[in-house]
């Protein structure tokens, strides 16, 4: 259970921002940080996806004000990849988030994301961390649900919810099916819009057929901040699930960070110069020259 009512001493927004910016882009202190930081309390991570204009970013704003009546510290991390202007859904998120911009308990990062899919994962488990230490009671993380990284991510999370809207009526048989799979409930947003019924039936049915436990399906009409009370009390009495899919892509993570550990003392061009020494025997032999550096 989260009751977000344990008060935390206050946290420093800014020492946050500076972190989560050195973990983000890699620098120097980065590995330091995140090794010391210090984990005092269970925050659940909530991973909200779903296509884009879903209204993830609209029910992100809405679940933070139920979220906020508990007293709880809120922290946010949205991540757009498929707008190749990241600057622009930026401040678009902000300007929609801009009720919360600056009130004291609620924190929100947009991601830049740049570089690969896979990298954006592993720099989202190291931020998605610096914000858990830092002791906020809720780690809301957005991210578009169109491609392989969005179902990496929901590995991260404890509580998984995909957004849809009736529109996607038609195409229901074709919302990937990974995207299906990883939910812990279903919120169907916009429904305010006329067949939102019908596309609830569907869905359940379709559910049924993939779930052993049934997911809850929540409709909402987020911008005007219907049915987020029982969203909310979903995620406020939601156990911490043991997440299978967390341990697959910690796993993950820590074999990289071994792997980088185990070969950060050989220098790729020393390497090539040793090669082209050894070649010179013409007994040469790659794997036990190899051996050489274990
Ligand atoms: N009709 C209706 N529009 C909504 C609702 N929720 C959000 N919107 C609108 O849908 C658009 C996309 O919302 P946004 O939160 O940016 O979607 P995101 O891309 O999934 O983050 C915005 O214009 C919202 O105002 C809703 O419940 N009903
Ligand atoms: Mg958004």
């Amino acid at each position: 259970m989260h009751t977000g009512n344990n008060k935390t001493s206050s946290i420093n927004f800014r020492l946050v921002a500076r972190s989560l910016t050195i973990v983000e882009n890699d620098l120097a202190q980065s590995k330091a940080l995140l090794k010391n930081l210090v984990f005092n309390k269970t925050t659940p991570i909530i991973g909200i996806t779903g296509p884009p204009g879903a209204g993830k970013s609209t029910l992100v704003n809405a679940l933070i004000d139920v979220l906020l009546a508990d007293g709880s510290k809120i922290a946010v991390l949205a991540i757009d990849p498929t707008s190749p202007f990241n600057f622009g859904s930026l401040l678009g998120d902000r300007i929609r988030m801009a009720s919360h911009f600056n009130h004291p308990d609620v924190f929100i990062r947009s991601l830049a994301t740049r570089g690969s899919l896979g990298g954006l994962s592993a720099k989202t488990i190291e931020m998605a961390d610096v914000l858990r230490a830092a002791g906020f009671d809720y780690v809301l993380i957005e991210t578009v649900g169109v491609g392989q990284s969005e179902i990496e991510i929901a590995g991260l999370a404890d509580i998984t919810m995909v957004v849809l809207v009736p529109e996607s009526g038609d195409e229901i048989q074709h919302i990937k099916s990974g995207l299906m799979e990883i939910a812990d409930a279903f919120i169907i947003n916009k429904a305010d819009r006329a067949d939102a019924d019908v596309f609830a039936n569907n869905l359940k049915k379709i559910i049924g057929q993939k779930h052993n436990v049934q997911p809850p399906v929540f409709k909402t009409i987020a911008s005007q901040a219907g049915g987020i009370t029982q969203v909310a009390n979903f995620i406020k009495g939601a156990p911490t699930f043991k997440n299978k899919r967390r341990e697959l892509l910690l796993a993950e993570k820590a074999y990289k960070l071994i792997q980088h550990k185990l070969t950060q003392h050989i220098d790729k061009k020393k390497l090539q110069q040793d090669i082209a020494e050894a070649l010179a025997d013409k007994n040469f032999n790659l794997y036990s020259f190899a051996d050489r550096y274990l």
